[in-house]
């Protein structure tokens, strides 16, 4: 297996290797059972609204790999959407922490129980707080956009949404701002077209593939298959290294699945389209590179881990209502999202003032 670990797969992506390739699966498992496990929450009544991220896995675990993490102007910012899980998890987010906003627990470190599912606000990595409003990300990334520019260096801002949120303002309004000749922003737009806005087809909205739009502004894109780990790593690496270096926007356009529907509003039922992580898992196998038993394992340990998180959740307080004004304004430094660290948010005896 060692040998079979150490071979190079693909020519001309150096770092395409096959510990690489592991790496991601596991992350993609991690997410989408993760997601499995919020969704049999909201069913046994445990949580009130699911939306996620089954069928973006190949794009955003790729993603989040790839971002420079830090807090500050040198590191990426990253302002997300409530499809981004597999990118905060990649960037090393607890699964754990997921099923607590799941839950609408104190204990969640995104939002202290006061925010839908997969709305992340991580301080320390630059992660702003998401709002559930679709494409308002893309006038606020506009902001650290800014801010880098006139820093200089090579951190970059990362903004992630949906197809019909392209029809928003919001967008265009990136585009624009993103694109002002001599005042050009560090922006990597990300945009995952699963072909619906709930239950409208885009098919019977735009004239256009969305990338047209980018390219008019002339603003360098790629069209992809976000359902193909591969090309995903592919274009937010060449995405990320040309934002990086020429200080200016890049677009990415990645048609994906939308596996369980739009959220618990529809019911969140598994739906026939292609599933990326099979598709993944065909292309490990046929390398040699797990076998068959392997694969299965990962599944079955992740689902434990969930498992086990879940009973862990469900016993933990729900905030207090003396909290509903909380977390409004900025709120002092020992209240901020530290992943991997014992003690939980709502431990501190400071009640934040506001
Ligand atoms: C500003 C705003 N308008 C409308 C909505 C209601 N809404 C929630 S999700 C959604 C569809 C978004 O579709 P898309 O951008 O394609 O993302 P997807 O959910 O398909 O990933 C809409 C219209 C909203 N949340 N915010």
């Amino acid at each position: 297996m060692d040998e079979r670990k150490n071979r190079t797969t693909q020519n001309g992506m150096p770092d395409w290797t096959p510990q690489l390739q592991l790496r991601i699966h596991d992350l993609m498992v991690t997410t989408r059972t993760v997601e499995e496990q919020a969704i049999r929450m909201v069913r046994s009544g445990d949580g009130w609204f699911w939306i996620g991220a089954p069928g973006e896995e190949a794009l955003s675990a790729p993603l989040g790999l790839q971002v420079r993490k830090g807090q500050g102007l040198d590191n990426d910012y990253l302002h997300l959407h409530y499809r981004s899980s597999p990118i905060v998890l990649a960037m090393g987010a607890q699964p754990i922490d997921i099923l607590r906003q799941m839950g609408a627990k104190a204990t969640d470190p995104f939002s202290r129980g006061r925010n839908f599912v997969n709305h992340f606000a991580i301080r320390k990595w630059n992660v702003a707080p998401m709002a559930p409003t679709i494409e308002t990300q893309f006038s606020i990334a506009i902001g650290t956009g800014i801010a880098q520019r006139r820093h200089g260096g090579t951190g970059i801002t990362i903004v992630n949404g949906g197809d019909g949120g392209t029809h928003e303002g919001d967008f265009a309004t990136c585009l624009v701002w993103s694109t002002r000749p001599g005042n050009e922003l560090p922006i990597l737009m990300v945009t995952a077209n699963n072909k619906y806005a709930i239950s409208t087809g885009s098919c019977t909205q735009h004239g256009t593939p969305i990338v047209e739009r980018a390219k008019a502004f002339g603003i360098p894109s790629r069209s992809i298959d976000g359902n193909d780990v591969y090309s995903s790593w592919k274009a937010i690496a060449e995405g990320m290294e040309y934002v990086r270096s020429e200080r200016k926007p890049f677009f990415i356009e990645a048609s994906v699945s939308r596996l369980n529907g739009h959220s618990s509003s529809s019911g969140a039922n598994r739906v026939e389209e292609e599933d990326c992580i099979l598709r993944f898992e065909e292309k490990l196998l046929h390398q040699e590179l797990a076998t068959r038993k392997e694969l299965d394992r990962v599944w079955e340990k992740r689902r434990e881990e969930m498992a086990q998180a879940y009973e862990i959740v469900k016993s933990e307080p729900f905030p207090p209502g003396e909290d509903i004004y909380r977390y409004i304004f900025a709120e002092p430094k020992d209240q901020y999202y530290d992943p991997g660290s014992k003690s939980q948010p709502g431990d501190s005896n400071n009640k934040g003032g506001r």
